[in-house]
Parts: C-alpha cells; sequence; structure tokens
C-alpha cells in the first residue's frame, strides 16, 4: 500500500487522489466512499479539488426563468409541473431584451455564467430563433452562456450549437431506479439520449441530480457513477438539495442529513476531479457553517440572486460576506471562462 502524495494518507481509497480521471468507477467502492469518516472523505475531495483548481475560488451562475410554469412533465419536485397545484403564475417566454437585460444586472452583480430555463418538456421549433437571440445578446455582454430547456431534438442542438451556446443543464437528478417514482413522464433513458446528443454537437454539458427526494444512500451512489461513466465527464455538476415547495407531492418528506449532502458533494468531487461541482437550489435552507463544508468538500460554484427560477435564493450581500468571512473570492468581471481550473 503506497502513501498517496497529497493527503499523506495510506489506504486504498486514498489512493484514488492521485488517479487520473476515470471512467470506471464501481457501485462498491462509490459506496465506501459515501462510508468513510467524515474527515477522511473531506480531506481527500478537498485534496482532489486542489489538485484541479484554486481552492480559495468561488464561480458565480445567475439563473432566470424564461418561461416559467405550465410544464406538462410530472416531475414530482417541480413547482412548475402542471400536475402540482403550487399556485405558481406561468408566464409566456421572455422577450430577448427583458433577458439580456436582467443578465447585465447579474454581469454587474458578479455572475460569470447565465443560465436561462424554459419550463418545458422540450421548447416548440418556433421558439428557437428567439432561444438563439437571447444566447447572442448574453453572450455579447462577455458571459457564458447556459439554457436548459428539455430534451431537444437533434436539429434543435445544432441550433444551439450554432448560435454560440456554451453550457446546456440537463439533470439526471437521480438514480435510474429512483427516478420512476420521481418522474413518469419521461424516461431515463430519454435523459441519457439528450446528453449524448448535446456532448457530441459539442455544447459544454452540465449534469447534476436532486438530493433529498426520499432517495437511498445506493442511489445517490447510482446517480453519481452514472455522471462519473460517461464517456465524458460533464464540465459542470449541480448538486441541488430539494426545495420543499408547498403543493408538490415531495413537500412533507423528511429532511435530508446535512452531512450526507456534504458527503455528495464530496463523492462526487472525487470522481469526476476535474469538473466544476456546483452547490446549487436550497442554499437558503443551510448554514454558513454547512456551506463551508460544502465548499470543503470541493464545490466551487453557486448560484447568486436573490432568486432560482422559481424560488428564493440567498441575498447576495449574504453570499459575498460568508465568502469575505471565510477568505473566499469570486471569479468576478463577468470574462468568459473566468473559473479555469489550475491545471
Ligand atoms: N424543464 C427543463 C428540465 O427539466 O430539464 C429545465 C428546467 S428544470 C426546472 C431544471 C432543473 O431544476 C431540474 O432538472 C431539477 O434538477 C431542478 N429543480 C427543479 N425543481 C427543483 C426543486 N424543487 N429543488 C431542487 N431542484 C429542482
Ligand atoms: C440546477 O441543477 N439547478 C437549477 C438549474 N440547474 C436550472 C434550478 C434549481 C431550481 C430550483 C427550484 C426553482 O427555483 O424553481
Ligand atoms: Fe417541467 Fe423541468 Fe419542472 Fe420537470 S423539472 S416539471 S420538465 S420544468
Amino acid at each position: 500500500m503506497q502513501t498517496n502524495r497529497v493527503t499523506g494518507q495510506s489506504s486504498s481509497v486514498n489512493q484514488q487522489v492521485s488517479d487520473p480521471v476515470r471512467h470506471d468507477w464501481q457501485r462498491e467502492e462509490v459506496s465506501d466512499l459515501f462510508a468513510e469518516p467524515l474527515m477522511d472523505l473531506l480531506l481527500q475531495a478537498q485534496a482532489v479539488h486542489r489538485q484541479y483548481f484554486s481552492p480559495n475560488k468561488v464561480q458565480i451562475s445567475s439563473l432566470l426563468s424564461i418561461k416559467t410554469g405550465g410544464c406538462p412533465e410530472d416531475c414530482a419536485y417541480c413547482p412548475q409541473s402542471v400536475h402540482h397545484n403550487t399556485g405558481l403564475e406561468a408566464a409566456k417566454l421572455m422577450q430577448v431584451e427583458t433577458v439580456v437585460r436582467e443578465a447585465r444586472k447579474a454581469k454587474e452583480a458578479g455572475a460569470t455564467r447565465f443560465c436561462m430555463g424554459g419550463a418545458w418538456r422540450s421548447p416548440k421549433d418556433r421558439d428557437m430563433d428567439v432561444i438563439c437571440a437571447m444566447i447572442n445578446g448574453v453572450a455579447d455582454l462577455g458571459m457564458e452562456t447556459c439554457m436548459t430547456l428539455g430534451m431537444l431534438s437533434p436539429q434543435q442542438t445544432l441550433q444551439l450549437r450554432a448560435a454560440g451556446l456554451d453550457y446546456y443543464n440537463h439533470n439526471i437528478d437521480s438514480s435510474e431506479e429512483y427516478y420512476k417514482q420521481i418522474i413518469t413522464t419521461r424516461t431515463y433513458e430519454d435523459r441519457l439520449n439528450t446528453l449524448e446528443q448535446v456532448r457530441e454537437a459539442g455544447i459544454g454539458v452540465c449534469s447534476g441530480g436532486i438530493v433529498g427526494m426520499g432517495e437511498a444512500i445506493s442511489d445517490r451512489v447510482d446517480m453519481l457513477v452514472t455522471l462519473a461513466n460517461l464517456p465524458e465527464h460533464p464540465g459542470s455538476v449541480p448538486i441541488n438539495m430539494l426545495v420543499q415547495v408547498a403543493g408538490t407531492p415531495l413537500q412533507h418528506l423528511d429532511k435530508m442529513d446535512n452531512f450526507e449532502f456534504v458527503r455528495t458533494i464530496a463523492v462526487a468531487k472525487i470522481l469526476m476531479p476535474a469538473s466544476v461541482v456546483r452547490l446549487s437550489a436550497g442554499r437558503l435552507e443551510m448554514s454558513d457553517e454547512m456551506q463551508a463544508l460544502c465548499f470543503m468538500a470541493g464545490a466551487s460554484s453557486i448560484f447568486a440572486g436573490t432568486k432560482l427560477l422559481t424560488t428564493e435564493n440567498p441575498e447576495q450581500e449574504a453570499d459575498f460576506e460568508l465568502l469575505r468571512r471565510l477568505g473566499m473570492t469570486s471569479n468576478t468581471g463577468g470574462d468568459k471562462h473566468a473559473a479555469q481550473p489550475v491545471i
């Protein structure tokens, strides 16, 4: 057994720190990672993170719902589904100027990536020109662009690529097994097919999931193994803590153990060391200390701004104050690709 050059420790699991980026993760070894003592897991994840990223930097993204509510899909977590009575007011596709105005505000507030979300099963072909104009308008501000619009046809994927879209967000959400209990109107395979199409078109992939939906640890293992064994690791891996919205079927679930959430971030980082793991939805419910543990576990990106898509997010002042107290800085300035890995 060798001593790891980064952690100075000598377990077989710790040896993974110096492994190159892998695509052959086995469920058993990933289950073992989840079962590590928390401090060992955190140390490994932080060591892996430091091999690829500047450890005291956080990238800031900002979200905008460009088409809200009225979605025909039945995702049990989502306030935007027509199947749930959440009292959300639906809104049609926004105008390009409104979107660019919001992106400019987000840039001024320190965001380097602007993520636009549409509550669709898949976008309509007739909306694609407007969507591409949004991409152009936001890119002209010098920001990275991200869209999340549901399933895409091959032609729509190419249109997004031609418009210069940097990232497409499409979450696998959970394990294949648990997915069936959360969504019945599409399959896991549908999800993987869209991801493949996006990847093959050369658009950056942003894909992660939600924890705290009542899934077992083995579902978190399977979700992360699926992501890590894709032909390429997603460039961004958002880990969302379920936001329990009144009127959705998941509203009354018991809250998950915070440390289990931190573990999910840490394991995502160890499996996909060169990817940006994003501490995504659910931060409003998290203490400063918990968020600090998530950064320790290798999260290096957050959504800033008081709104996610339809639910609340912390005040930006509070976020900057937290980063200041932790001696961390954000990659402000709006330069494209500002959150680069260190190697
Ligand atoms: N309709 C498109 C789709 O589902 O791919 C794009 C928008 S959808 C709202 C984007 C992602 O938001 C979902 O895949 C899910 O992971 C996340 N999300 C939605 N509701 C959430 C909630 N209540 N808590 C945490 N994440 C949520
Ligand atoms: C992601 O993984 N999380 C963001 C973004 N990608 C699109 C969305 C979170 C949505 C939380 C619920 C809401 O605000 O509607
Ligand atoms: Fe629709 Fe996306 Fe919400 Fe599912 S997650 S209901 S597809 S908006």
